[in-house]
């Protein structure tokens, strides 16, 4: 039977950011209903004592209704346990030690990384999850849909917010972005992360130097980290940028035919991996997009 852990903290100390009310809604009743609902669907079956990880990992992707259920459940279930300790009303310092170095060297700066969390969870289309993570020797900040969490995938999650109306609206209405800013700047929880960060294995975050590219251009992706990033960079020229975006697509879309050729279809890692790469490729061409749309005269509006 899985149960719904504690909250770190008090219900009344993250407010205004976070009200008691959303709280206790979010926490006694959102997420206690999906503990629920995964204790009532995994009873008296051969699921009923596994692993919460190893439920997320065997239902994934699976084309059976009661399986789907299960993932959704114990997606939600594992993914809300690490928002609350994603968390703190003392975390307003910001980073430090080598998780700072670090969002230096990947980002440029720790107000660069708050700028792209904000502008990347506000753009997430529907329910979901943003994650900083570190995936592929380097920090980024991913989302993933609905229930769907990085257990079992390449990314290994220091910090998320939940970016589900339920977390937000009954504080911030509709302003998502509001919300995302309140979290990124006042209630993450970076001691939390820093530690994530230390325990990492030596070989996940070794790459100090940026990689090296195979031919004589460089890789956009090792050198900027997120299309965004590229496209807000003050040293290319939009034709190099637009250059250098085509050639991100291109490469994910090698990779993703790559995954197609290389991976059986009933690989469940398969199907998450390839809306992954879908994601970023949907990302890339938003920013060619937003860089076409950029004439001589000033971009309107925002
Ligand atoms: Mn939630």
């Amino acid at each position: 039977m899985f149960s719904v852990p504690s909250l770190p903290f008090a219900e009344t100390a993250l407010q205004p950011d976070m009200s008691p009310e959303t709280l206790r809604l979010h926490h006694g009743a959102h997420h206690a209903g999906y503990v629920e609902k995964l204790n009532a669907l995994v009873a008296d079956t051969v699921q009923a004592g596994l692993a919460l990880e190893h439920l997320i990992e065997t239902s994934r992707r699976s084309a059976q209704p009661h399986q789907q259920a299960v993932f959704n459940n114990a997606g939600q279930h594992w993914n809300h346990s690490f928002f609350w300790e994603s968390l703190s009303p003392n975390g307003n310092d910001g980073p430090s030690g080598a998780l700072a170095d670090r969002i230096a060297q990947d980002f440029g700066t720790f107000a660069t990384l708050r700028e792209l969390f904000v502008r990347t969870g506000r753009d997430h289309f529907g329910s979901g999850w943003i994650w900083l993570a570190v995936e592929g020797g380097r920090l980024t900040v991913i989302t993933t849909h609905d229930g769907e969490c990085p257990v079992g995938t390449d990314a290994t999650p220091l910090l998320c917010c939940d970016l589900w109306e339920h977390a937000y609206y009954l504080d911030h209405q509709n302003r998502r972005d509001a919300f995302l800013e309140a979290f990124i700047g006042r209630l993450a929880n970076w001691p939390a992360a820093e530690a994530r960060f230390a325990d990492l294995p030596a070989g996940e975050v070794a790459s100090k130097e940026p990689a090296k590219p195979t031919g004589d251009a460089p890789d956009p992706r090792s050198q900027f980290g997120s299309p965004e990033l590229l496209v807000e960079s003050e040293t290319l020229g939009r034709e190099q940028k637009i250059a250098m975006l085509e050639q991100w697509h291109l490469d994910l879309d090698n990779r993703l035919k790559a995954e197609e050729e290389g991976m059986s279809a009933s690989d469940p890692m398969r199907a998450t991996q390839e809306s992954r790469l879908a994601d970023e490729a949907a990302r890339v061409k938003s920013c060619l997009a937003t860089l076409s749309d950029r004439t001589g005269e000033a971009r309107q509006g925002s």
